[in-house]
């Protein structure tokens, strides 16, 4: 097998050990000791290919290759490098290490850019410590503010700069940044889905990323004695709850066109076997194409709020997270289209259903996504794979990509 697989397997297998579930998959929490030990992986690498190393004031990691132009704004290539509980190795990882690969390329071939190049790292994207997710490049490009930042805390009431202090990080460095430093972003990432693999298809050339929404739905009651409380005289937090939830399939089914909805995070309180549920917290993940489909769904999920909130319930919804949907760069997109046939690597165009980064970078910035393969279509569980030598074929594109992007020439 050729040496780049074999460096792209060494990352993935390396950077799947730091995790706080081994054996269940990958955990990896936004500044927990596991982030710390992939990070000092991502940051070795970078050094080793010739990168100078810098973190931002919400440790996003960046790797820069100068440009011979003074102050030109950098092409950025990476992902994110948390995980959600008990995921997989690739999601996030594969396009880190398809950054850290294509800054080794130009090194191996004595390339240098006249617009820097920058491998970036990227933290928080899924959300599983702090909730909403996306947010090392929300906080860059400013849909987070500083204030925001510094608020959000994990469930065990640790804020961002408390547990970033934890793992040596330091909050007072910057966190937005001017987007005139950024000439565009490209980040390559597994599809999560079947389409690649059921069409034998190695590369998906992403067009758009549907738009989403994450709500946290607090349902207040009485906690009471399960024994002695008679069924007409109780206000039970959990069984409202999932008399919601189960409601919620129908709202996205009514709405059509690929309209989704999801509730992954339930919490019970006080959880005790013999207590009637005072309080429960559930999020609420929709997701769809066209922003109305959204919209509805939430004006539904609005309208059923206030018909639970009846007989001693009180039900809260606090929106974490409201991204629209969004189309990649079409120049970027062309580029990688012909690159690829240039490559004679097969591609398909693709939508994704997934949220990533690179939907907040649209905002600032050209950006362009490849997807590869994923097994059986699974993802953001332990059973996630993909194959090393449809990530080598992204690098591929995508160093060809960046060289002209860069404006790279040999300087040998
Ligand atoms: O939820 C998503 O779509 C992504 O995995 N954060
Ligand atoms: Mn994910
Ligand atoms: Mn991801």
């Amino acid at each position: 097998m050729e040496t780049l697989q074999l460096r792209i397997e060494e990352h993935i297998n390396k950077l799947s050990h730091f995790t706080a579930t081994p054996g269940k998959g990958t955990t990896r929490l936004t500044y927990s000791k596991e982030d710390r030990l992939a990070r000092n992986y991502i940051i070795e690498k970078m050094k080793e290919y010739g990168l100078a190393v810098s973190e931002d004031g919400m440790g996003n990691i960046f790797g820069r290759l100068e440009g011979t132009l003074k102050d030109a704004p950098s092409v950025l290539i990476g992902s994110h490098f948390d995980s959600v509980p008990n995921g997989g190795s690739y999601d996030g990882p594969a396009g880190v290490v398809a950054g850290l690969e294509v800054a080794a390329l130009f090194a191996e071939n004595q390339l240098t850019p006249k617009y820097p190049l920058e491998i970036i790292a990227l933290i928080e994207e899924e959300g599983a410590r702090f909730g909403g997710g996306l947010m090392g490049s929300r906080g860059m490009t400013g849909l987070l503010s500083e204030d925001d930042f510094k608020n959000l805390k994990d469930q065990n009431g640790i804020s961002t700069e408390e547990a970033m202090v934890k793992i040596g990080l330091d909050s007072s460095l910057p966190k937005k940044r001017d987007p005139k430093t950024i000439k565009a972003f490209l980040e390559m990432h597994i599809e999560q889905g079947p389409i690649l693999e059921e069409k034998d298809i190695p590369i998906g050339v992403v067009e758009a990323i549907v738009g989403l929404t994450q709500f946290e739905v607090t349902v207040e009651g009485q906690a009471g004695h399960a024994g002695t409380t008679p069924m007409d005289r109780r206000s039970d937090a959990l069984v409202t709850a999932a008399k919601m939830i189960a409601q919620f399939p129908g709202l996205a089914i009514e709405e059509g066109e690929g309209t989704v909805i999801t509730t992954g995070q339930l919490n019970v309180f006080p959880n005790g076997a013999n207590v009637i549920p005072k309080k429960t917290v559930f999020t609420v993940d929709i997701r769809s194409g066209k922003e109305e489909h959204i919209e509805n769904v939430i004006r539904k999920l609005n309208e059923l709020i206030e018909l639970s909130s009846t007989n001693g319930i009180k039900i809260t919804a606090e929106q974490q997270l409201y991204m629209q949907p969004k189309a990649m760069n079409q120049e970027i997109v062309a580029l990688m289209k012909q690159i690829s046939s240039e490559l004679e690597t097969p591609y398909c165009s693709i939508n994704s259903g997934a949220g990533h980064d690179a939907m907040v970078f649209s905002d600032v910035t050209a950006v362009g996504m490849l997807f590869i393969p994923s097994k059986d279509g699974l993802s953001h569980c332990p059973e996630e794979w993909s194959d090393a030598k449809h990530i080598a074929n992204a690098i591929q594109i995508f160093y060809e990509t960046a060289k002209k992007l860069t404006e790279a020439s040999s300087n040998d």
